[in-house]
């Protein structure tokens, strides 16, 4: 994988991109759709070490190029006295540095296994949701964010940082084709994909890039569809194959400031005292 990544990433730069997305669990098989019962065979999918052995090539090769790249990994951890394990992102700088990390908070699936499915989706079971919200860091001459595949599905999640001034959200994304629990939203797949995103993007005036892992995996069809999406909540990128494919945009992120400042300025017509309901339980 580390392998396909930097020869992605030396494609990136030269098309001359600063910053390159990859997908949710980028450096895995997507494992939450098998049940595994021991715990060693959990923790194969999992790093204890950001760069670690394996990871550190794709570190060094995006300081050679100068090129800034994001990725999902799943995330072994000793936090608070105990062993934690989450679904993660990170940004790292153009010289190796991460710069910000999330851990993504809505967690879809099962945590039981369901034998009578044709494949499980167990982020339940192997992740906790994660602890640090959404955060919104200065980088690449702009407010950058992450958030993680069905995040993207909750009008909250871009709400959060579009609090935070966000220019660009990056994401990455497993979704399968077929979606056993309501099957008759198999056709919708790719609709739904652009429509949550591209109402993001235009309802917090932000740049949203979100990133497929595509086609055929271990028997399991994934939509594919990686999109470029300007604050317009037009797609100005998009990914025609279910194969490694590059798609590339000149992102301004000046872009975003027509939108803050007219139909989605928070600051003055926000009315969050009538949306309480909204973080109740
Ligand atoms: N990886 C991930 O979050 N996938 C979900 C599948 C939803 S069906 C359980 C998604 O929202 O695309």
């Amino acid at each position: 994988m580390v392998g396909r990544l930097i020869h992605l990433m030396r494609d990136a730069k030269g098309h001359g991109c600063d910053l390159v997305v990859f997908p949710e669990l980028a450096l895995t098989t997507f494992f939450p759709r098998w049940f595994f019962e021991r715990q060693e065979d959990i923790d194969f999918f999992f790093e204890r070490d950001m760069p670690g052995p394996e990871t550190q090539p794709l570190f060094d090769e995006a300081v050679r190029l100068e090129i800034g790249f994001q990725i999902g990994y799943a995330e072994a951890v000793v936090e608070d006295g105990r062993e934690r394990r989450f679904n993660t992102s990170i940004l790292v700088d153009k010289s190796g540095l991460i710069v910000s990390k999330y851990r993504k908070i809505h967690l879809p699936g099962h945590a039981a296994h369901e034998p009578e499915r044709p494949f499980q989706h167990l982020e339940k079971r192997y992740f906790e949701v994660g602890n640090l919200s959404w955060p919104v860091v200065h980088a690449f001459g702009g407010l950058m964010g992450m958030c993680i595949c069905n995040d993207r599905r909750w009008p909250e999640t871009y709400r959060v940082m579009g609090l935070q001034g966000v220019e660009m959200v990056m994401l990455g994304y497993n979704t399968p084709v077929h979606n056993p629990p309501a099957p008759e939203h198999d056709r919708l797949g790719w609709f739904h994909n652009h429509l949550v995103m591209q109402s993001g993007a235009y309802q917090n005036g932000t740049w949203v890039v979100g990133v497929a892992k595509a086609g055929n995996e271990e028997g399991c069809e994934l939509i594919g569809g990686s999109a470029i999406i300007a604050p317009t909540g037009e797609i100005v990128a998009q990914c025609v194959t279910s194969g490694d494919e590059l798609i590339v945009a000149r992102c301004d992120l000046d872009l975003c400031k027509p939108y803050k400042e007219t139909i989605f300025n928070f600051a003055i017509h926000r009315e969050p005292e009538q949306y309480r309901m909204i973080v109740e339980r």
